[in-house]
């Protein structure tokens, strides 16, 4: 018998952006993260990528001790694979590419989001990622043994990876990539954006769907049908249906499991993903 594809699921729990006016479900303390991110590993996620908030602000925060929290609590519940972005807080806080990096640096995660290219963030500003910033970024991962994910926001910035990277053997192949389809000022979230994007990867490419907002999980869906993985959470989208508040990351996770199966396809534990990934096991 044929055996079913497995598909990986990430979960983004909190992001840089949405606050408790936004959705009270927000998880903004480590505590709250690493809560959120258990239940979300036992719904079904194989991934977490992590962004810190500042407990009394509620802002962005690139705060070592703050992402260590998280981690810490997260590790001593499950084994869930640990992604840190290096976009949080970037343009509102107007950092340096090394202070973006450091947490990665310091805390060397199983892996870490590398922008690649720059653009206006919906009407927050420039997310700026200039090709030094993204070959810094891709040698000093190498270099720590952290895998990038790549974060494309439009199709130019596959372009980047392809010169900047790939021809010039920076990061070993495959690569990974998120393609982020509805960011404001990026690409937006339709069939045929996607299919542009799914085309022009370079061969042996992994990739997932990352849909900001409603189009979470249909355009999610699309990304599963031609054969890519997929991101939910509160970071994305704060909705579980129209006008339905998630009450939890691992709410939006159950509701794309439900949708892997429904396809008859299953979801890649955290074991799979690892060996799909080539990261070793922590045990
Ligand atoms: N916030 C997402 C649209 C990052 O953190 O480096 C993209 C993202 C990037 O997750
Ligand atoms: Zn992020």
């Amino acid at each position: 018998m044929e055996r079913k594809r497995k598909v990986i699921i990430t979960v983004a729990p909190v992001g840089a952006i949405p606050t408790r006016k936004d959705t009270p479900y927000i998880p903004i303390t480590p505590e709250e993260i690493a809560e959120e991110t258990f239940r979300s590993y036992q719904a079904g996620a194989s991934i977490v990528h992590l962004h810190a908030r500042d407990p009394g602000t509620q802002k962005s925060s690139i705060d070592i001790d703050l992402f260590k929290a998280s981690i810490e609590r997260i590790r001593e519940k499950c084994d869930i694979i640990i992604q840190i972005s290096t976009g949080g807080g970037a343009i509102s806080l107007d950092l340096s590419p090394e202070m973006r990096l450091r947490p990665v640096k310091e805390l060397k995660p199983e892996m870490a989001s590398l922008n690649a290219g720059s653009f206006n963030f919906g009407r927050m500003g420039i997310f700026n990622n200039p090709p030094e910033t993204i070959e810094l970024f891709s040698k000093s991962m190498r270099e720590w043994g952290v895998i990038p994910e790549f974060e494309i926001y439009d199709i130019g910035m596959i372009e980047n990876v392809k010169s900047l990277i790939l021809e010039r053997n920076l990061i070993e192949p495959p690569l990974q990539f998120s393609l982020v389809l509805g960011v404001m000022g990026g690409i937006p979230a339709t069939p045929k954006t996607l299919f542009f994007m799914v085309e022009s990867l370079p061969e042996r490419s992994r990739w997932q769907v990352i849909s900001i907002g409603r189009l979470q999980f249909s355009m999610g869906t699309m990304g599963i049908l031609l054969g890519g993985n997929v991101r939910v959470g509160m970071e994305d989208n704060i909705y579980l249906s129209k006008g339905v508040l998630a009450k939890s990351n691992a709410e939006l996770v159950e509701k794309m499991v439900k949708i892997v199966r429904a396809l008859d396809l299953d979801v890649a534990t955290v074991d799979e993903t690892r060996s799909f990934l080539n990261i070793p096991s922590r045990i």
